[in-house]
């Protein structure tokens, strides 16, 4: 039986919408690019009850997925804002509906849906991860490693992140860097739980080449394929040791059950901004848990906003493989919360407090702000 989660409505009063570009400690490169700086919109729900914040998780470019800041940007202006502001009275449950007739666009839904939710838990004085149904106050941490210079570099990278106590590593893959970078990080490191993660950079052509990681001993293989390779990524499950694991092609609990069903994958990374939110997000956990497929929380470089909600959702039942839920020093120098995420003998605490349980911290919100715009009723 779904568990029926409920918060009260809000009084939608407006929506202020701004992009931060944030600089990275590093630069990330996956097999679709590098990134370094962060541009990432918040969203910040204006109620008579006070404020609640979220996270639209798009990247600048079209890369990763469909979805792009400036797409983002406009969608939820003008059309998203303005269809929740009409309704005025909200539930956070309410606003996948209101939001449905508009195709796709997930990741601005799903920050919208997370700032509402927000602000209706904070005026409850209810935590975020009691009402995902959280069951652990801390969560083990992941790190993802983009792909580096050269192997010696990567080895150096992830001895780094193995010092510093991360419980399981991922590094990213591509033509040309998978089997030496993924074969020099076992001989240095021997069993340390490890996956890779090709972000769609293969097709079916590779197949081989994807078959000899079965060697390694993966933890798992991450979105080998196309976002829509399903059938693909069911051939290629047929033929792997290596657990294949979809991230990109999962970007609702329908598309969840389709790849169940054709045994596309054995393991699914969750991410609420790819689904639409933290409501389809543990939809898609519930589905998995009876399922018996075992799920993680993925990670897009959040903000200590976001970073804050997955760790709440990483603590569901189901999440039983450690995610990309890092602290926050492993992307910023410098958060937009005043108690940013950090890593603990390996974990990461789920917050406590009411809503997301973090505080924004203004200045540094506004200095990372290069755009904004409000929407009233
Ligand atoms: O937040 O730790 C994180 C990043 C994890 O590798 C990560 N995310 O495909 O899983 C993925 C990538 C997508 C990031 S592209 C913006
Ligand atoms: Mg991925």
């Amino acid at each position: 039986m779904p568990i029926l989660r409920s918060s009260h409505a809000v009084d939608l009063e407006g929506f202020e919408l701004r992009v931060l570009r944030i600089p990275l400690v590093s630069p990330f490169t996956t097999s679709f690019g590098t990134e370094e700086v962060r541009e990432v919109i918040v969203v910040r729900a204006l109620t008579a009850g006070g404020d609640g914040w979220g996270e639209i998780v798009t990247s600048a470019s079209p890369l990763y997925s469909s979805e792009y800041t400036q797409g983002a940007w406009d969608v939820a202006l003008r059309y998203l804002a303005p269809a929740l502001l009409e309704r005025r009275m909200v539930t956070a449950e309410d606003v996948a509906g209101i939001l449905r007739p508009f195709v796709g666009h997930r990741m601005a839904k799903a920050g919208l849906e997370l700032a509402v939710l927000d602000a209706a838990l904070r005026l409850e004085g209810r935590p975020l991860g009691e009402y995902l149904g959280a069951v652990r106050e801390r969560v083990p941490s992941g790190v993802s490693i983009g792909i580096q210079r050269d192997a010696a570099s990567l080895v150096a990278a992830v001895g780094g992140y193995l010092d510093e106590g991360y419980a399981r590593i991922k590094i990213k893959i591509k033509p040309g860097r998978d089997i030496a970078d993924t074969a020099a990080v076992r001989d240095a490191f021997g069993a340390i739980p490890l996956q890779v993660d090709a972000n769609s950079a293969y097709t079916l052509d590779d197949i081989d080449t994807l078959a000899e990681l079965d060697r390694f001993d993966l933890l798992l293989i991450e979105q080998p394929l196309q976002e829509d390779d399903i059938v693909d990524h069911a051939t290629l499950s047929r033929r792997l040791r290596t657990p294949v694991c979809l991230d990109e092609s999962i970007v609702s609990h329908k598309a969840a059950v389709d790849a169940l069903a054709l045994s596309a994958a054995s393991v699914i990374n969750i991410k609420a901004g790819r689904v639409g939110g933290y409501l389809e997000a543990v939809r898609i956990h519930d589905l998995c848990r009876d399922a018996g497929v075992p799920v993680w929380c993925g990670g897009m470089l959040e903000t200590g906003i976001g970073r804050a909600a997955n760790a709440a959702l990483a603590a569901l039942p189901g999440f039983t493989l450690t995610g990309d839920v890092s602290g926050s020093d492993r992307f910023y120098a410098r958060d937009i919360v005043t108690e940013p995420a950090v890593l603990e003998d390996g974990h990461v605490r789920v917050p406590t407090g009411p809503g997301l349980g973090v505080q924004i911290d203004p200045v540094a919100l506004d200095d990372f702000t290069v755009a904004r715009e409000t929407v009233r009723r």
